[in-house]
């Protein structure tokens, strides 16, 4: 409750439900993605829920975007208090010969690089809140080694290291920082990845989201951990 939560790809899927879940817990979110009717439309939501929230129509590949929100949300509030990392983008499901460099560039700058720059834009607002917590969106993926899966699976893993590093770098602070692996969800993403799967038999966002309010607790003591949503608990990327 009045805790100020930034939640990037708040436009739908995953992100939009943690959005609204946080709003409904109390929280200020900060909705950040670039589909502006989408967001508007997330807006209206949390306003009919008795929440509040702050529209960032932005490209999360917009590194000084993200640097400008960083002084923006410093003068206005002074602090930042939760950070999902959520956005994330799929690529081409291809062998990895046949994958285009254009692609290849894009996913590492949504997926890897536009979280290090939120590290490095809102390391120091966490750093002023009594509990700051960072989460990012993680995928089994990263630890799997399924053919032509190669690009997105890349990515996650390094966005892994770049999460337990961030977690190494804050561990004798106030700030935690975990990721968290979802399993597969009903979103635009999936259908994206698994055309012609019944999406009907997979959890919808909703049912995910209130797994991801735990890691955002101020109450959390893990650091450096990834949350497995479908073993319901903490796996250590070190085992
Ligand atoms: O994806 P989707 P999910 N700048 O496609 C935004 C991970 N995950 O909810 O900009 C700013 O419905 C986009 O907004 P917009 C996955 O890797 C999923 O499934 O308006 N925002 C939208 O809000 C990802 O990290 C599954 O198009 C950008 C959001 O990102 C996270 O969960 C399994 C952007 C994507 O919504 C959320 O994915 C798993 C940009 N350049 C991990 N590009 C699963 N669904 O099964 C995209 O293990 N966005």
């Amino acid at each position: 409750k009045g805790r100020l939560a930034l939640v990037t790809g708040a436009s739908r899927g995953i992100g939009r439900a943690t959005a609204v879940a946080l709003a409904e817990a109390g929280a200020h979110v900060i909705a950040l993605a670039r589909t502006v009717g989408a967001l508007e439309d997330l807006d209206d939501e949390i306003r009919a829920k008795g929440g509040t929230a702050s529209l960032v129509p932005l490209d999360i590949k917009d590194g000084e975007g993200i640097d400008r929100l960083g002084y923006t949300l410093f003068e206005r509030y002074g602090k930042l208090d939760i950070l999902i990392g959520n956005a994330g983008a799929l690529g081409s499901i291809s062998p990895l010969g046949h994958l285009e460099p254009k692609d290849w560039d894009n996913v590492f700058a949504v997926n890897v690089t536009a979280n290090w720059r939120l590290i490095r834009s809102f390391d120091p607002l966490l750093r002023k809140s009594d509990a700051g917590r960072a989460i990012f969106i993680t995928s089994g993926a990263a630890w799997k080694s399924t053919a032509y899966w190669g690009l997105y699976a890349t990515t996650k893993a390094a966005l892994n290291s770049l999460v337990a590093t961030y977690a190494a770098e804050t561990v004798n602070s106030a700030v935690r920082a975990n990721l968290f692996s979802p399993g597969p969800v009903r979103t635009h993403m999936r259908a994206a990845a698994m055309p012609g799967e019944d999406a009907n038999t997979l959890p919808h966002p909703t049912t995910i989201a209130p797994s991801i309010l735990l890691l955002a607790s101020p109450e959390l003591t893990e650091t450096g951990q990834i949350y497995d949503m479908r073993e319901g608990k903490f796996i250590s990327f070190r085992s």
